[in-house]
């Protein structure tokens, strides 16, 4: 495979310093411009802070690249023929010399591919609401059931079937575990309803659960769900009546496949009047403090 990989992720990697990949979608398509690019350049300086090296991951010019610079990171922000790239969507960029924004399923791929074991986003894909007529559920999930990277996240969001989508996890076999929480958090909320399948309270006891899961010989992923900080929560009943109207907007709208959760992102920072997005970059910003604690405590057992 042909990856771009950074000198300083590189070295990083082979002194065996802690790196932290970073996905693109959400900052091509799931934020507005310009606050998604100020919320990469931020996390990428609250990792770094934290003593570990920022590798945001993307498609660039059709080369997988490991490690991005301010230019790439404006570009992703800004220009609209940057594609949505989960999996299927990988060959199609590559071989057409295309630019991608990478979703958790495909940023996990290269971050595996590069020899990175931790991964910090917003939310992750799972099984959508009216998967049993649609057959809509993330690649995110099936990726998870190969590819042996931890995916920090606060949750997912009430977009989706979060009952259905921890189902579906059980059986792909990933572990879900609720950090410093016993319920599963749903993004903007702290809570879900769903209890978390299990939960830990250090970096420390996340990093052994990745060894032990890897040294069993079980690929795949994990899921750290970091909840949201309280401050910055918006309660659960709020932002259900949005998402419900949101929902309705784009079924009425007819949108469907890989454009429903960017269009449902985008309906959710029109209707709370950018409220959301407040809410969505404190936890990104949370998650990135984490993911880097997690990353020091896997490089360094
Ligand atoms: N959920 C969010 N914010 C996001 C995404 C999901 O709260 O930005 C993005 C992630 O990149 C995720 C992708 O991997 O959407 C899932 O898209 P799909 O449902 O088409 O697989
Ligand atoms: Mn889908």
């Amino acid at each position: 495979m042909n990856l771009t990989v950074t000198d300083e992720v590189r070295d990083a990697l082979a002194s065996g310093q802690p790196v932290v990949a970073l996905e693109s979608t959400i900052i091509s398509h799931g934020m507005p411009y310009p606050q998604n690019v100020e919320m990469a350049r931020t996390v990428e300086g609250i990792v770094r802070e934290a003593g570990a090296v920022p590798a945001t991951i993307a498609v660039l010019r059709g080369r997988p690249t490991i490690g991005l610079s301010a230019d790439d990171l404006e570009l992703l922000a800004s220009d609209d023929s940057v594609i949505k790239v989960s999996i299927r969507d990988l060959p199609y960029v590559v071989s057409q010399g295309l630019h991608g924004a990478t979703t958790v399923a495909s940023t996990m791929r290269l971050a595996a591919l590069a020899g990175i074991g931790v991964f910090v986003t917003g939310g992750l894909g799972g099984v959508h609401r009216g998967a049993e007529t649609t057959y809509d559920v993330s690649a995110d999930l099936t990726e998870l059931s190969t590819t042996s990277v931890a995916v920090v996240c606060a949750g997912v969001k009430s977009i989706l079937d979060i009952g259905l989508t921890l189902e579906k996890l059980e059986t792909l076999g990933v572990p879900v575990v609720g950090y410093g929480t016993d319920d599963f958090p749903s993004f903007f909320s702290r809570w879900s309803g769903f209890a978390a399948p299990m939960r830990l309270d250090s970096p420390a006891d996340v990093a052994a659960l990745m060894r032990a899961k890897w040294d069993l010989g079980l690929a795949g992923g994990v899921v750290v769900a970091n909840p949201i900080p309280e401050e910055s929560e918006i309660p659960a009943e709020e932002i259900g009546v949005i998402i419900d109207r949101a929902l309705a907007d784009m079924d009425a709208l007819g949108i469907r496949g890989k454009d429903a959760t960017p269009y449902l992102l985008g309906r959710i920072v029109e209707i709370t009047e950018g409220g959301s997005l407040t809410a969505n970059i404190a936890l990104v910003e949370h998650n990135a403090r984490l993911g880097a604690a997690i990353a020091t405590a896997y490089a360094r057992p």
